[in-house]
């Protein structure tokens, strides 16, 4: 640390931010090879999401197993207990990390980094941090994950509600108890889905605001015995080497088979066997046609509303949850994983209220009034809205280039990141799970060690060759929104509102915010790269 006359600024050959799985694979990875590294963490705890989404029923959507670094091993002596760990588990697995690593001496907690700007003179970054301290650092490495921007609608009068509201990826940590409670819970989303399901076991009575339904699928949760833990250990190394084969970073992949060119009984077939299989399956390991061709993924649509409508009794509810016509295509908004999140409207507590048809007016002192004109009464208020996802975690840091421009200004039409990881005007900024990056395509922790590695390699690259700033060129940031442009059109993603598009976002431009193209795709033009020595990239 060098000390100037009124302020200590500590220097660091890297900084990153955020203690999620990208974030201390890096911190030790770059350890390891001697540079001096830090990670800054806004939370009081490692865990990344884990930390800030701690809502009830907070689970991750990945089987377990595979929801692990490969890593030095860590997985030899680590078990979930079961094969969808909750959140606090995903936690004690961070703990197990540190325990292991020593990672929490060299993060510094509770200290959100605001922005930085480039010191052209030193090929530095000056990174500022909501504490008021300065850091100097030869390379900036934020690992923000995809969803560290809550999204909050403006709905009227929001301040104004007396009883307890929060955002599901601001959960108090001490826990808000739902337990005789009167709760409203806006948004349908992989948090609103899970947030419902335990909603509506504890609260006396849960309202559900419904403005486009989820296209939930079962998850097949189960208690992993010390036999299936055996079992688990046996095939986990092969597992790991299958992740990064694979279009999302998972154990599995699509079927190399159009649906529309197979008969009826063998593609209910297949359908069935990946409903028995549970998880993502239907979506991620189904045939290859489904999210390109209309006929192919309405043949997934009428079999994921028929199997949804049996569980509904009131047929309805059953037309609002599952609607005789898709409302977009499947599996392009992403859908949930659930364990009785159908089951729950057939309680007599759980009410839904459409709000694409009777939208909310205002939030008012003591609920929520409808455009119907009734004011609905709530103890509790949980928004599940989301976020602005990938590029927001990015662009609300007051980042500045060479020229002083902030990056949010560069952006300010549509992303434009050369392989994911790099954008122009912005030397020695490199970041994980970035836009146009495999990101939320990916599974977390695959990614983490994948692009990680990219990093360690940009970074070996740059200093290998003596030099001291590496930046993409505005050429190679072009061609690369182009490339995931020319990946996104042939498919159906932009038939649907989701935030894979930015289209969640009041005026965000639309695009396609993750790399569409597989994981195995994204690594093959990382390796072209590199084979070119580090094409697109400049290095002075
Ligand atoms: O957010 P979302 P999320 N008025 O954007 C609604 C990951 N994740 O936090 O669909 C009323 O998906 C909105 O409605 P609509 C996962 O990748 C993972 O749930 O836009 N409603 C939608 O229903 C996930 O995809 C896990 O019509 C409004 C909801 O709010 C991503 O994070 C758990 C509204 C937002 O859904 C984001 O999920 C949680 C408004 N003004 C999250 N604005 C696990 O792995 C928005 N909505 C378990």
């Amino acid at each position: 640390m060098t000390t100037t006359a009124d302020t200590a600024v500590e220097e660091l050959d890297v900084l990153v931010i955020g203690a999620g799985f990208a974030g201390i694979y890096q911190l030790d990875r770059l350890r390891d090879l001697g540079y001096s590294v830090k990670i800054y963490e806004a939370g009081q705890e490692m865990g990344g999401i884990w930390y800030w989404n701690c809502y009830p029923g907070a689970r991750v959507d990945t089987e377990g197993p595979i929801y692990q670094l490969a890593y030095k091993d860590l997985w030899k002596e680590w078990e979930y207990s079961s094969l969808y760990p909750g959140w606090s588990e995903v936690r004690e697995y961070f703990q197990y990390m540190d325990r292991k690593l020593g990672l929490s001496k060299d993060i510094r907690f509770d200290t959100r980094v605001t922005g930085a700007d480039f010191d052209t003179e030193r090929n530095q970054w000056v990174v500022r941090t909501a504490d008021g301290s300065t850091t100097r650092c030869k390379y900036l490495v934020p690992c923000l994950g995809f969803a560290s921007k809550p999204y909050i609608p403006s709905l009227p009068g929001l301040d104004s509600f007396r009883g307890i509201c929060h955002h599901t990826a601001l959960w108090p940590q001490d826990g808000v108890d739902f337990t005789g409670k009167r709760v409203a819970v806006i948004g349908t989303g992989a948090s609103g889905v899970q947030v419902i399901q335990e909603a509506a076991k504890e609260s006396v009575d849960l309202t559900v605001f419904q403005r486009t339904p989820n296209l939930a699928l079962p998850m097949g949760q189960r208690r992993l015995a010390p036999d299936d833990q055996a079992e688990i250990k046996r095939g986990l190394p092969d597992r790991f080497d299958t992740r990064g084969d694979t279009f999302a970073g998972f154990d599995y992949d699509f079927i190399p088979q159009n649906a529309v060119e197979i008969s009826e009984e063998e593609r209910n077939a297949g359908y069935e066997e990946l409903w028995r299989k549970g998880g993502f399956r239907f979506w991620l390991a189904t045939y290859q046609d489904t999210l390109f061709v209309q006929e192919s993924n309405d043949y997934a649509y009428a079999f994921w509303r028929d199997k949804v409508r049996a569980r509904i009794n009131d047929p309805g509810l059953a037309e609002k949850l599952a609607p005789t016509q898709q409302l977009h295509p499947f599996g392009v908004k992403r859908p949930s994983l659930e364990q009785n999140y159908y089951e729950a409207y057939n309680q007599d507590n759980v009410h839904l209220i459409e709000i694409s048809a009777n939208p909310i007016d205002a939030i008012t002192e003591k609920g929520i009034k409808t455009r119907d004109g009734v004011e609905h009464e709530f103890d509790i208020i949980v928004l599940a809205t989301g976020f602005d996802s990938v590029s927001g975690g990015l662009t609300q840091l007051d980042l500045r280039g060479t020229d002083g421009s902030l990056l949010r200004d560069q952006w300010s039409n549509g992303v434009d990141a050369h392989l994911g990881i790099a954008t122009a005007n912005f030397p020695n900024l490199l970041f994980i799970y970035g836009p146009q990056s495999p990101s939320g395509f990916c599974n977390g922790p695959t990614c983490a060690e994948i692009q990680g590695e990219m990093i360690v390699e940009t970074l070996h690259h740059l200093l290998s060759g003596g030099g001291k700033r590496i930046e993409s060129t505005p050429e190679a940031d072009r061609q690369w929104s182009e490339h995931v442009s020319g990946l996104v059109e042939p498919t159906l993603f932009p038939k649907a509102k989701s935030w894979y598009m930015g289209a969640n976002i009041p005026g965000k431009p639309l695009q396609s915010l993750n790399y569409p193209g597989g994981l195995p795709q994204y690594r093959q033009k990382f390796a072209e790269s590199k084979e070119n020595d580090f094409a697109g990239f400049t290095i002075s």
